[in-house]
């Protein structure tokens, strides 16, 4: 008898211990859903990030091919071009970077009409020189970014006379979505 009561009594126990055990789960699993979800949500509220803007961007606006001379002298100025679905105002302009690097200064102006490809995506050595334009003013404002051009050549690292590089630019909209876009240079030395 004793045994047996011994026995119900351990069963007992791991029954509790099982109880416990699970309230100790789903407590910890509820506490980190709790915290977990209100920290995360109030930095990133993905819910209701809009998607990701593609906007034309002009390197050297008014030339194409955009040279870019390794012994060149003064800024390299960068567009981010005004379309139908973007106002160029509502850009956040410390928000800029063309492979990583901070404009030194910027305005707004209406200088360029966007390439009708610019949300090609090519890579590598199908890249062309000429997918870019040369096309002036359209009645849109553009916001138009200057950068050091040493700045430009360390980030893009040892270049050849001749090589064709695809420069990258982001920033972001003040509604929070990100902007990307990109143009191609021709290095010269
Ligand atoms: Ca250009
Ligand atoms: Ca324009």
């Amino acid at each position: 008898m004793s045994g047996k009561g011994t026995k119900m009594k351990s069963q007992v126990g791991m029954k509790k211990s099982l109880v416990l055990s699970l309230t100790f789960v789903v407590v910890a699993f509820a506490t980190l859903i709790i915290f977990g979800t209100v920290s995360w949500s109030a930095d990133y509220p993905t819910s209701s990030v809009p998607p990701t803007i593609i906007a034309p961007v002009d390197i050297k606006p008014g030339y194409c091919p955009n040279s870019l001379e390794v012994y060149g002298s003064g800024d390299v100025s960068v567009a981010i071009l005004g379309t139908q679905e973007l106002d160029v105002s509502e850009i956040a302009r410390d928000s800029v970077r063309l492979q990583e690097i901070t404009p030194l200064r910027s305005e707004r102006r209406d200088v360029a009409k966007p390439f009708r490809l610019y949300k090609w995506q090519v890579s590598g050595n199908k890249v062309k020189e000429d997918y870019c334009t040369d096309e002036g003013p359209d009645g849109k404002f553009d916001l138009i970014l200057y950068f050091s051009r040493e700045e430009i050549l360390k980030a893009v690292g040892s270049t050849r006379d001749g090589d064709i590089l695809v420069l990258r630019v982001t920033a972001r909209h003040k509604s929070g979505a990100p902007i990307v876009g990109q143009d191609v240079v021709v290095i010269q030395k």
